[in-house]
């Protein structure tokens, strides 16, 4: 029945722009109902005023409420949302009517659909729907509410889960057709209910359709919590919903730019139905009929809309007008996606497979960086956000946030740092990698971002139920996953085993559990050699063309390493291991295998800037080409150390040419001497418009050159381009 749902709906959406009803809050005001009506008989002892709760008039006024429901209806809305926008326990606290949160969602379910079959029986041609309207509640689960506490919440993923699951669990039975989540201003809130109505039809065995609307309440054009449209999109798209748009918020004809972004970018219906205006010093709302109409129709000639409404404000009158005028304007095709996998903080990133390689930066790993360790475990959490901050400064698109450490508690140290870094719009631009061995920790993770982040790791060797039971939540999290070549019988550390993991779970993932693929990372496993030990020698040789073969074997999906792991064995030498990484990642990605990898984004090496004797040596290690070749590298190594800062070797290019030095600058990324020297080439070349098309444009083109060949990667331009802009 509920299936049948979907399909009538999708059907109709293909034919014509659907009208959703209008505001019931200012169809209530009207009434000029008084304290004794909202408390009816129900609750006439009450000890707390509750004129102005009007949700609880479902339970005191039904009938004044279906009055109104049939209003919308006559007035042509082919959707009305229920009286149940703070019906959940979260909100209802403000008037300690948590106990009647069910029985409220039931109730308005029920009689809006009996006023919805009404109409229809007398049109069956034209059948009407009753949407479960599910609000934000009064709280936000991303943003503090202390000004001096920006990791504080006062509301948690989980509670916001269990008061969302009674009010769906009310609306169903109470049989509305299907839901909808609206005024989402924290895409976390959004996320929640998300995962409580997929948890409450899944355990129920019912399908339903989602519709899912957020609100933009500035001119920032994102939303309260920060995020761009493209990106709230993004963090909720595993929600499959049938149709996402926006409502509320500033008035219809500000609402535009973001309509046309998500009418763009959303392969599924949109819908908008926004305020009667914005709202005047009285509180009311002005738009007439006519100019919400004539905005909506130009939105529907467009080819923005599939649905269209009213939100604060909107009266029966309103709707009349805006069915009227887009009854014969053609509904919005749905657009293809660029196939492509799509990441988000607060704003998107989208990895296609032409696609840069992606930088996710390491440093935020309580084992991976001593100094960032040290931070977490004397409890400077404000100040261990400066390591995230420069790996976002130093080019890092996305940020793996690791807290394993026998020492802490990783999962109060995870939750702590990531509501810090929600806190942080820098940082919080990015997708997050929550990096962890111990799934609870990914978990608790998961429930702190808005955006769609990674899960690091999932994989067979806890077996595969566990395997089946972890990719599914990371799914209803809305998240991506790295799944590492491991099973039940060890981690994969040849070519052959490597593949054979990432085949069967490819399998498991896409035919079993439904995930897409472009939300799959495989991480074959980087494995550190020039160890001493001669199995390893082959495992970046095994690594590389086991990436290939995956990448060309199974669609879609993307693949990531850890590098660093690559160079274990040149602990403390920063040089060789630089080095190493610049070697590896060129002939990983030349192969067209890797698409992303864990680094150090402040530290690659240019691989043409390598000392030759140097490279040699990594290719050869890496590459597997010799026998002695780790016995090379590791005498080297002892003569190889990072040229100290200012001395004397390291400043040997100090010794060329202007336009060398400049050069050399730029390639590097050295800030120190450009002023200097781009003054004395501008001496030399008497303007300055010659030393910027001349030495500053040669240098950057070298630039290009080596990041077209896979020599340089984002972080590094990312400081030339800095250098390039002092010079200037
Ligand atoms: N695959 C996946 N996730 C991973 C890894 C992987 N997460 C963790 C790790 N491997 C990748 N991250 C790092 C981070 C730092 C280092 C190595 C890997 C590192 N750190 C220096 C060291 O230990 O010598 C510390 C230097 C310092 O203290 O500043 O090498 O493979 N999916």
């Amino acid at each position: 029945m509920v299936k049948l749902t979907n399909e009538i709906l999708n059907n109709l959406l293909s034919q014509r722009i659907l009208i959703k009803d209008g505001a019931m809050g200012t169809m209530i005001q009207e009434k000029e109902l008084e304290e004794a009506d909202f408390r009816g008989k129900l609750l006439p002892d009450h000890p707390v005023p509750l004129k102005g709760n009007n949700d609880l008039l479902t339970l005191t006024k039904p009938d004044l409420l279906k009055s109104i429901h049939l209003e919308f209806l006559e007035a042509g809305a082919d959707i009305i949302g229920t009286t149940t926008f703070n019906s959940t326990s979260i909100s209802q606290a403000d008037y300690q009517c948590e106990k009647y949160v069910y029985d409220m969602n039931r109730a308005a379910a029920s009689f809006a659909k009996e006023a919805a079959n009404e109409i229809t029986n007398k049109t069956p041609d034209k059948p009407r729907f009753v949407a479960g309207a599910i609000g934000p509640t009064n709280r936000t689960c991303s943003l503090s509410p202390d000004v001096n506490d920006p990791g504080f919440r006062n509301i948690t993923f989980d509670q916001l889960v269990t008061a969302y699951t009674e009010q769906a669990e009310g609306l169903i039975d109470g049989g509305a057709d299907l839901m909808v989540i609206e005024t989402i201003f924290d895409t976390l809130n959004g996320k929640a209910a998300i995962y409580a109505i997929l948890e409450t039809l899944e355990r129920r065995n019912l399908e339903m359709p989602l519709w899912i609307s957020g609100t933009i309440t500035d001119a920032s054009g994102r939303t309260l919590s920060g995020q761009t449209p493209e990106a709230f999109w993004i963090s909720i798209a595993h929600a499959d919903p049938i149709c996402v748009g926006l409502n509320c918020a500033l008035g219809a004809e500000a609402m535009r730019p973001h309509v046309e972004v998500l009418s763009k970018n959303a392969n599924t219906h949109v819908s908008v139905y926004p305020n009667a205006g914005l709202p005047n010093e009285f509180g009311e709302y002005d738009d007439s009929p006519e100019l919400m109409a004539s905005v909506m129709t130009e939105f529907a000639q467009s080819g923005f809309v599939n649905i269209v409404g009213g939100c604060c404000g909107s009266r029966p009158e309103h709707i009349r007008a805006i069915a009227d005028a887009v009854a014969n304007v053609r509904p919005r095709k749905i657009p293809e996606r660029k196939k492509a996998s799509y990441f988000s903080g607060l704003e998107p990133l989208a990895v296609r497979a032409d696609s840069l390689f992606v930088n996710i930066g390491e440093r935020t790993n309580v084992s991976g960086s001593s100094k960032f360790a040290k931070l977490i475990r004397d409890d400077k959490f404000e100040e261990a956000l400066s390591v995230a901050a420069s790996q976002v400064r130093n080019g890092a698109q996305m940020i793996d946030v690791n807290m394993d450490d026998a020492m802490l508690d990783s999962k109060m140290a995870m939750v702590r740092f990531l509501n810090l870094i929600a806190s942080d719009p820098e940082i919080s631009r990015l997708p997050i990698v929550i990096d962890s061995s111990d799934w609870n920790v990914i978990e608790a993770g998961l429930k702190c971002v808005q955006g769609k982040g990674v899960a690091n790791s999932i994989s067979l060797k806890d077996g595969l139920e566990e395997f089946k039971r972890r990719a599914k939540h990371v799914r209803r999290m809305g998240a991506a996953a790295i799944v590492m070549a491991f099973d039940e019988k060890g981690q994969a550390d040849t070519y052959e085993r490597k593949i054979e993991i990432c085949r069967r779970c490819y399998k498991i993932l896409t035919d079993e559990i439904g995930i897409p693929p472009h939300d799959i990372i495989f991480d074959p496993n980087i494995f550190a050699v020039g160890t001493g030990i001669e199995e390893h020698d082959n495992y970046a040789v095994a690594y590389i063309e086991a990436s290939k073969t995956i990448k060309n074997e199974l669609p879609h999906v993307l693949i990531s390493g850890g590098v660093s792991n690559l160079s274990f064995s040149f602990r403390g030498n920063n040089a060789v291991r630089e080095a190493m990484h610049a070697v590896f990642l060129y002939h990983a990605i030349k192969r067209g295998a890797m698409s992303m990898g864990i680094v150090n984004a402040g530290q690659l090496a240019i691989y043409d800037e390598i000392e030759p004797n140097l490279r040699e040596a990594c290719e050869d290690i890496i590459l597997n080409k010799s026998k002695d070749a780790t016995t090379r590298l590791t005498e080297l190594a002892t003569s190889v150390k990072k040229k100290k800062k200012g001395s004397s070797e390291d400043l040997m290019w100090r010794n060329t040419s202007v336009e060398e030095r400049l050069s050399h600058s730029l390639v590097n990324g050295l800030v120190d001497f450009i002023e200097n020297d781009t003054e004395e080439a501008r001496i030399k070349y008497t303007n300055a418009v010659e030393v910027i098309e001349g030495p500053l444009m040669n240098g950057m083109n070298i630039v290009g050159d080596l990041f077209g060949a896979g020599k340089m990667f984002l972080p590094q331009v990312v400081k030339s381009a800095r250098v390039m802009k002092k010079a200037v």
